[in-house]
């Protein structure tokens, strides 16, 4: 990269100046999602600043401790979920909010009503925090069916019917990956701005990848097809190169790398959580819709991530996704063990 030139550039494509060009080619818009996304911008940005002071500001640590000047302490967790909450609500765009820290869903009250339905994990990985590795905040966003009081659901949708879907990672630097349905594209936050700029326009997953990413000390419990692809990422028999294991253990950051250098992720399920671990509406969704989006695929085991149909909230499913020809291997593995 030219350093030197990029300190020169004057013309930044942030991500407002981004969603109102994609606004104007949709004269019939009325600015909605793009002050939805602009709240949801500003949510990430306050997390961002949070993880990054979390050391310094003691901010880590159980809730309910408290600090030395006897403040009751947030846990970086909670205090997300609490600033994308109110985000979220003052926007005036949402309508039911899912999230991972709240049992039920939050039905917006009527005065600050509006038409979008946001699920969302505020703070994903979060047992990395204390030793400081990547976490992030996943989102997907659906639209309400029709005009009538909110009900439940409206957010029991398959993943296909998201409008769009995102994650900001806070790690070395502050990324925020998003597909509104038509490509995905990477905005890096720039603190001296405080704006995000568009620095990976376009984002596409290379077709087969070098690397897989998956917790190997369950597999004792896998089933087969997901030992056999594992099995064969080591130890090819059709005189490839044996593949790369990667597995940070946060969804976002394993994802991110998977996303820009192609491979495979995989969370399947095992003996003794036969649904597996990551969530439907507030993981598996959000990043099989950038996989799609990227050209690559996403799969459960039996089908399409995106076609599932959730019927309550904190659903969990197995999930393989990654670069389109990986995913094919890991399907017609499935489909043999079927026949
Ligand atoms: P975490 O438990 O740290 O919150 O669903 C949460 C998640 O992290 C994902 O971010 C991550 O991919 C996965 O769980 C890691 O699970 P394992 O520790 O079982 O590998």
């Amino acid at each position: 990269m030219d350093h030197i030139a990029d300190a020169q550039r004057t013309d930044l494509m942030t991500i407002t100046r981004f969603v109102l060009n994609e606004q104007s080619k949709h004269p019939e818009s009325r600015g909605d999602f793009t002050i939805l996304l602009s709240h949801i911008v500003l949510g990430c940005k306050f997390v961002c600043s949070a993880v990054n002071k979390a050391g310094l500001a003691k901010l880590i640590g159980l809730a309910g401790e408290t600090n030395v000047q006897g403040e009751e302490q947030k846990k970086l967790d909670v205090l997300s979920n609490d600033v994308f909450i109110k985000a979220l609500k003052s926007s005036g765009r949402t309508c039911i909010l899912v999230s991972e820290e709240d049992e039920e869903a939050i039905f917006v009250e009527p005065s600050q009503r509006g038409k979008y339905c946001v699920v969302f994990d505020p703070l994903d990985g979060s047992s990395n925090i204390d030793c400081g590795v990547s976490i992030g905040t996943i989102f997907g966003i659906y639209m309400m069916k029709d005009n009538h009081e909110p009900i439940i659901e409206d957010v029991l949708q398959p993943g296909k019917n998201m409008l769009a879907a995102g994650y900001c990672m806070y790690g070395s630097s502050c990324t925020l990956v998003i597909s509104t349905g038509s490509g995905v594209n990477g905005f890096t936050l720039d603190p001296s701005l405080g704006e995000f700029i568009l620095t990976h326009p376009d984002i596409k997953i290379p077709k087969k990848g070098k690397i897989y990413s998956v917790n190997e000390g369950n597999a004792k419990n896998w089933d087969g097809p997901t030992a056999s692809y594992v099995e064969k990422c080591k130890f090819p028999k059709d005189g490839s190169s044996a593949k790369s294991l990667r597995y940070i253990g946060s969804m976002v950051a394993d994802v991110h790398r998977t996303l820009l250098y192609g491979g495979t992720f995989l969370y399947p399920a095992d003996k003794k959580s036969p649904s597996g671990k990551l969530r439907v509406l507030y993981e598996v969704f959000p990043m099989s819709f950038l996989m799609e989006q990227a050209g690559g695929q996403a799969f459960t085991g039996k089908e399409r991530a995106l076609d599932l149909i959730p019927t309550k909230l904190h659903e969990r499913s197995p999930i393989f996704l990654g670069s389109y020809d990986d995913i094919e291997e890991i399907k017609a593995l499935y489909a043999a063990e079927g026949k």
